[in-house]
């Protein structure tokens, strides 16, 4: 039995696993090198007025040609394991068909310097740079077969070194987000009834991608996804409340994570749908809704959630409000409570083997100090918040086995372009050079120590 002791009850468990998480488009750049085919982010980064300052992935942090450097970043921090994701236009230029051997090598260098470096690799399939090549995109139901077998081919290649997959990151981001409110890449304002057909190629994109890694892969092999659902506090902590949570859980990502985790679309939300639900072919459900080996969630922020019986669902989720602490992105308030009762719902809904914290950190007041550091005491303050709350579901036994930072460094916030930064790394865009940030310090010391202090 675990000691009791007040100093044990702040640790994480003893194997926990500390991380730093990136993705292909926000750090990589080399845009055309090597075979890299162009995806929907360089049409849309290039188009005037849909990134801030024009900003482009075009050069990013250069990590395509710097990753020694980043890794050795990873080691100095201590952590364990290293999530980013692979740009499918590296592999397939045109979404499909003949693979590029240098875009591969590009991989394969990348994964055994981790591993040399004793660091395990985690790696997305998908982090929203479609290939521009794919016809109609996500609208196009053979891009989800395209994604199946390009996640198969990279199954076969990278699985005697890679042991967890994530197919693809946050389902909201590339298909509502893309197609239907148009703030992300490809940038299309379609009617509902077609963004729901987008969502749908989405989740099977995801099943496709969970058989073909299953068909593909070796042995001991995990396979899960990177989502991002849409998570709720109860306003009070009571049983009535804590429900509602649950309920609001289920019900609000009926269309993604629910899908997923359950195999079917919930009633309520085909109806709220009427004429506009997405088109289902037979097997469609039980590729959605295969098991996973783990489910891992990004956390940035939620809402509050109260039981209200006057309502036919049973509960209300709760406005912010304009006053309500946020970091400088302004979506982004500050909800530390979100990560315990976020993973807590998800688990006793949907009982998964296995949990992680995929992406959680904040963009925040960055200033560069005249000894060079950035002190980012917003950042630290937002990160040992979360981080007290992650501790509290370790600690009451949810199977929460790991966590990874976003960001490793300072990146292309993608419609934000450069002017949110969200690294604990800050990167000088001029010369390329990393420096710790304070939290990059602070995050070290709990890495080393495994414990809240
Ligand atoms: C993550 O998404 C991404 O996975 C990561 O690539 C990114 O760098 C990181 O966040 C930091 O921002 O005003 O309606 O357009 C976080 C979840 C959900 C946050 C969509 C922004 C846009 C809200 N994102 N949200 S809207």
């Amino acid at each position: 039995a675990a000691a009791a002791s007040a100093a044990g009850n702040l640790s994480f468990p003893p194997d926990f696993l500390w991380g730093c998480a990136t993705a292909s488009y926000q750090i990589e750049g080399a845009a055309k090198e090597d075979g890299r085919g162009p995806t929907v982010w360089d049409i849309f980064s290039h188009t005037p007025g849909k990134v801030a300052n024009g900003d482009t992935g075009d050069v990013a942090c250069d990590s395509y040609h710097r990753y020694p450097e980043d890794i050795a970043l990873l080691k100095a921090l201590g952590v364990k394991a290293y999530r980013f994701s692979i740009a499918w236009s590296r592999i397939f230029p045109e979404g499909r068909g003949k693979p590029n051997q240098k875009g591969v090598d590009y991989y394969n260098r990348l994964v055994d310097a981790l591993l040399a470096a004793g660091i395990t690799p985690h790696v997305t399939l998908f982090h929203w740079d479609l290939p521009a090549a794919l016809p109609g995109g996500w609208q196009n139901r053979d891009t989800a077969y395209a994604f199946g077998d390009y996640a198969a081919f990279m199954a076969g290649r990278l699985s005697d070194r890679v042991k967890q997959f994530m197919t693809v990151n946050e389902l909201l981001c590339f298909t509502d987000l893309g197609y239907l409110t148009g703030g992300k890449a490809p940038g299309l304002k379609l009617p509902q009834k077609d963004a729901n057909q987008v969502r749908h190629h989405g989740v099977l994109a995801h099943g496709l991608g969970v058989q073909a890694i299953r068909a593909n892969a070796k042995a001991g092999t995990r396979v899960g996804l990177a989502e991002n659902p849409s998570i709720y506090v109860p306003a009070v902590e009571t049983p009535d409340h804590i429900e509602a949570v649950k309920k609001a859980t289920r019900d609000t990502n009926a269309m993604f994570l629910t899908a997923i985790m359950e195999g079917r679309y919930l009633d309520s939300y085909l109806t709220a749908q009427g004429k506009d639900a997405p088109k289902v072919q037979e097997g469609d459900m039980k590729l959605i809704g295969a098991p996973l080996d783990f489910l891992s969630i990004n956390v940035y922020t939620g809402k509050m959630v109260r039981a209200d019986v006057s309502k036919p669902e049973g509960y209300a989720i709760l406005p912010m409000t304009g006053e309500a602490p946020r970091m400088p992105s302004k979506w982004l308030y500050v909800t530390p409570e979100v990560i315990y009762w976020g993973l807590r719902a998800i688990s006793e809904l949907w009982k998964p083997k296995a949990l992680y914290i995929s992406e959680n950190g904040c963009s925040a007041d960055d200033k560069v100090s005249d000894d060079g550091k950035v002190y980012d005491t917003d950042r630290v303050m937002y990160l040992r918040n979360y981080m007290t709350h992650l501790q509290r579901a370790a600690r009451e036994g949810l199977p929460i086995k790991g966590y990874f930072v976003w960001s490793l460094m300072d990146n292309f916030e993608w419609e934000d372009g450069y002017t949110k930064l969200v690294g604990i790394h800050h990167v000088d865009f001029k010369t390329q050079k990393r420096t710790p940030k304070l939290s990059a310090d602070w995050y070290r010391e709990l890495v080393r120590t495994n414990r809240l202090v």
